[in-house]
């Protein structure tokens, strides 16, 4: 176990949030779009849960990493057994957290590769953008499922979409290769420096 890694604590209401100590960084996006995944990868490690049932719980959960930083794997948006979920509303717990928390570094709102933005990313992007502007990045997830030159053609202008039209930064990445999971890591930690 990584003496540097440590789970903090599952919080299910605000006023049970941590003390606003150390720059904490938000990984969210679709049940099963790779927060979980990407965390363990970041932090070498299997810390974050990967095989809950997606969509059940409703908490943030808390990890602190390397002493200088924190993480936070959000609940997954998105499933419902009812297809109808083309909306999403943030409840309280969250919004209490992206309104208020002022240690926020930045989110990041994954999205998977191979769909691009849906519906409900959209409107969760624009809900993070009115909120938080500058602190939201984009990450494409399991870029290693991209198979044929449509795919990556695909993602090519998923890549423009979120550079040109929406004015954010964006990473390419698939926990499958380490080099874009270095690139991640040291981007939470340069960021800390600045
Ligand atoms: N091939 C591939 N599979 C991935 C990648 N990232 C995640 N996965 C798989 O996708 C599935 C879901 O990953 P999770 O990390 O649990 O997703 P999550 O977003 O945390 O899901 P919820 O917590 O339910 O919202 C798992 O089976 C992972 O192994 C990737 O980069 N490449
Ligand atoms: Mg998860």
């Amino acid at each position: 176990m990584n003496e540097n890694l440590k789970f903090l604590k599952e919080v299910f209401e605000s006023r049970n949030l941590p003390e606003e100590s150390l720059p904490e960084f938000v990984f969210w996006g679709r049940s099963n779009v790779g927060k979980s995944s990407l965390i363990n990868s970041i932090t070498k490690s299997k810390i974050a849960k990967t095989s809950k049932t997606p969509g059940r719980t409703r908490s943030l959960v808390f990890f602190e990493f390397e002493k200088r930083i924190r993480i936070v794997d959000f609940p997954g948006y998105g499933f419902s057994k009812i297809p109808k979920f083309n909306e999403f509303k943030i409840d309280r717990l969250i919004e209490n957290y992206l309104s208020q928390r002022k240690v926020i570094k930045f989110i990041f709102l994954l999205i998977d590769a191979r769909h691009g933005m849906m519906e409900i990313d959209k409107n969760i992007f624009c809900q993070l953008d009115k909120i938080l502007g500058s602190k939201l990045i984009i990450i494409f997830t399991k870029i290693d499922k991209l198979k044929n030159h449509e795919d990556k053609k695909n993602l090519l202008q998923n890549n423009n979409l979120i550079n040109d039209n929406f004015h954010k930064r964006f990473f390419n990445t698939s926990i499958k290769n380490s080099n874009d999971i270095f690139i991640l890591r040291k981007f939470l930690f340069k960021s800390i420096e600045e």
